[in-house]
């Protein structure tokens, strides 16, 4: 490559990278395998060593790695916590191997594998846990202890009373992980790329609650700083460490020659897939630490460590079908059904393809001969099309629900296509949920296991039917008796007068939340008048955008929602807002001001007619009803004379506004 040609180049990889980098760290959202991002940072490490020059100040390989987000204190590692070097061929570990020996004929390595999770340094203060840290840069991490503690596997007493900081990976077990994805994909939620990813997450929560619900667990596999000093070498580090009370690295043994190193590593790829955690390497270390001392380390990495990258699984298959299914959210989401393949030590035959978007950004069809793998080893995910079937065509996401037949809709911005039919079965346990809760109309009794059993039972085929249960209904349901089938009842009695605002939130109508609900009902008044407004209507209303005014004229425009207002209605539930009875008594009327008035200005006294319903103009004619007159009234007033028009000071004006 000439000088020119690795300038646009190594641009390019530049911005690629730091692209993928801000994605990875800042978003936790990556778009590519990081085995991918480390064959582009190569690429340009390469290119950076062959023209110096081409080395910018914001070059990804001029920074350690990490990025530090200011959520959490900052803790400076007295130790820092080193990255490793990476190799992708067996032919890097034979060098390594060859460069160590060059100082030592007579070496030990340990193998372990490499965890696909997250470098954590734990702090201990005779022998109980005072903080734990992310790794950051490797100089300057984040201070999570909070969340550290709900990790069960990290002790937080050990069995001596040391003083010693150890580091290990935070990860996430690849069942924990699917679950979580599972519940997310229901829950019409982003979700999380790779364990990696999911661990990272969990553990940068503001709310150690939360990090507690995603059962994380950690490796520990070094020790960072220790008080006593009669551990001599790695794999006796790692056994004294499992003394203490820690959960260390599994696998970890040693070996005298690069041969026998190989030998684990294949050993270890091949067990991989069937791994409950996610690996994405192995690391070879020379075991006795005064090795280590000698053979020191780079401005990045220590020399004595080396870490073998093990390229994700790919495989070919076909794609016999398409399958669209609709969310409890209403999302439809596509999924390809292909042949099934071995990938990644299980078989599948089934990958998401998330949206009309990812569909025609890889032209994804039926028929298509494609490359799958495995995201993070374990959620297939389709990487590219190999080719199409003859005569095939582009796939589009249907136009109606494939559950209920109503027209979809994709809002501008989303990628998402959705139903909104409020009646439709796929979304309805959860939008039954949504319409008794407490914030909605607060039905006191009908939570989700009441709720599922009623739908089960086919009593429930929409809100309305709410509306029409019996007790005898109720008591049919296990566990139910003449007095709690009874309350219920009444506390459904008893919703039916609840606020126009709480009904509009209850209905589920995408983007209204409570206190949209809230505005739009006291705005209105009624439910009929806000069925009818249209989206310039409801755009004027201060605080409403455009998509809250499109996803409410959208559901109403259903006639599945219409439906559902006459049933409510019919069966009496309040439409009418109960904050302010709208009163329309200047309805009809049209006035005109002329002259100061003592206290309202032109525009509070216009104001306050249009509150009443009545207009104000400019001019006086025979349809003026009255004019309210001030102090120096002109020519106006003289008119109203003549017209005979009731003329009224702003004093009568306040007697019929009382
Ligand atoms: C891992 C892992 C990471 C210790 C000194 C340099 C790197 N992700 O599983 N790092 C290390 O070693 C550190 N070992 C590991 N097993």
């Amino acid at each position: 490559m000439d000088f020119e040609n690795a300038k646009v180049r190594a641009k390019e990889l530049r911005d690629l990278l730091n692209y993928h980098s801000h994605r990875y760290y800042v978003e936790d959202s990556p778009e590519i395998e990081d085995y991918e991002y480390d064959m582009l940072q190569r690429e340009l490490v390469a290119i950076e060593k062959e023209f110096p020059a081409l080395v910018t100040p914001d070059s990804p390989t001029q920074r350690v790695g990490g990025s530090a987000e200011g959520m959490f204190e900052p803790v400076v590692h007295a130790v820092p916590l080193e990255s490793l070097q990476d190799a992708f061929s067996l032919e890097e570990v034979r060098a390594f191997d060859a460069r160590v020996r060059e100082q030592f004929s007579d070496i030990e390595y340990s193998v372990e594998p490499k965890i696909d999770g997250l470098s954590v340094a734990l702090e201990y203060e005779n022998g109980v846990f005072v903080r734990g840290s992310t790794r950051g840069d490797g100089n300057v991490g984040e201070d999570v202890t909070a969340n550290l503690r709900t990790v069960n596997s990290i002790p937080l007493r050990l069995k001596e009373d040391v003083n010693i900081e150890v580091r290990g990976e935070v990860y996430m077990p690849k069942k924990v992980f699917a679950s979580l994805v599972e519940e997310q994909e229901q829950n019409g939620e982003k979700t999380f790329k790779n364990p990696r990813n999911a661990a990272a997450g969990s553990l940068r929560q503001k709310n150690p609650a939360i990090t507690a619900t995603r059962n994380l667990d950690i490796f520990v596999f070094n020790i960072q700083r220790y008080n006593g000093n009669h551990i001599t070498g790695h794999k006796q580090s790692i056994e004294y460490l499992k003394s203490l009370g820690f959960k260390t690295i599994p696998f970890c043994n040693k070996f005298s020659s690069v041969e026998d190193v190989i030998t684990e590593l294949e050993r270890i790829g091949s067990i991989r897939s069937s791994l409950p955690f996610d690996i994405d390497g192995a690391v070879i270390k020379t075991d006795s630490f005064a090795m280590r001392t000698e053979i020191g380390s780079t401005s990045k990495f220590p020399r004595w460590a080396l870490a073998f990258k093990y390229p994700p699984e790919e495989k070919e298959t076909t794609v016999t079908d398409i399958e669209v299914a609709v969310g409890r959210t209403g999302v439809l989401t596509p999924t390809a059904v292909f042949e099934p393949v071995l990938v990644a030590g299980s078989t599948v035959s089934r990958a998401t393809l998330h949206n009309q978007d990812f569909i025609d950004e890889k032209d994804i069809r039926i028929g298509d001969r494609i490359v799958i793998r495995k995201a993070g080893d374990i959620i297939p995910e389709v990487l590219r099309v190999i080719s199409h079937k003859e005569n095939s065509e582009k796939f589009l996401l249907p136009s109606v629900c494939p559950s209920c037949g109503a027209t979809v809709i994709r809002e501008e911005d989303e990628a998402a296509v959705r139903c909104v039919n409020p009646e439709c079965p796929a979304q309805l346990l959860r939008n039954l949920i949504h319409f008794c809760s407490r914030d909605a109309m607060d039905i006191d009794g009908m939570g989700e296991a009441v709720l599922e059993k009623l739908v089960s039972g086919g009593m429930l085929t929409k809100a309305s039917d709410i509306y029409t249960l019996k007790k005898e209904d109720v008591m049919t349901l296990e566990g139910f008796k003449d007095k709690s089938s009874q309350n219920i009842i009444d506390a459904i009695e008893k919703s039916k007068a609840a606020d126009l605002g709480c009904l509009v939130f209850a209905l589920g109508i995408r983007h209204v939340g409570q206190k949209a609900g809230k505005i739009l009902a006291d705005h209105f008044g009624t439910m009929e008048k806000l069925m009818n407004a249209t989206i310039e209507d409801l755009t004027a209303i201060e605080g409403f955008g455009g998509i809250m005014g499109q996803s409410v004229v959208d559901f109403f425009s259903l006639e599945q929602s219409r439906h559902e207002i006459e049933a409510l209605t019919a069966l009496g539930v309040n439409m009418n807002s109960l904050k302010e009875t709208i009163d329309n008594r200047f309805e009809g009327k049209t006035f005109v001001l002329t002259g100061a008035l003592p206290t309202y200005s032109r525009n509070e006294a216009s104001e306050l007619i249009e509150k009443f319903g009545g207009k104000t103009a400019s001019s006086v004619s025979k349809k003026t009803t009255y004019v309210l007159a001030g102090e120096d009234a002109g020519s106006k007033l003289t008119k109203a004379q003549t017209l005979g028009i009731t003329i009224i000071s702003e004093e009568e004006f306040n007697e019929m506004i009382k």
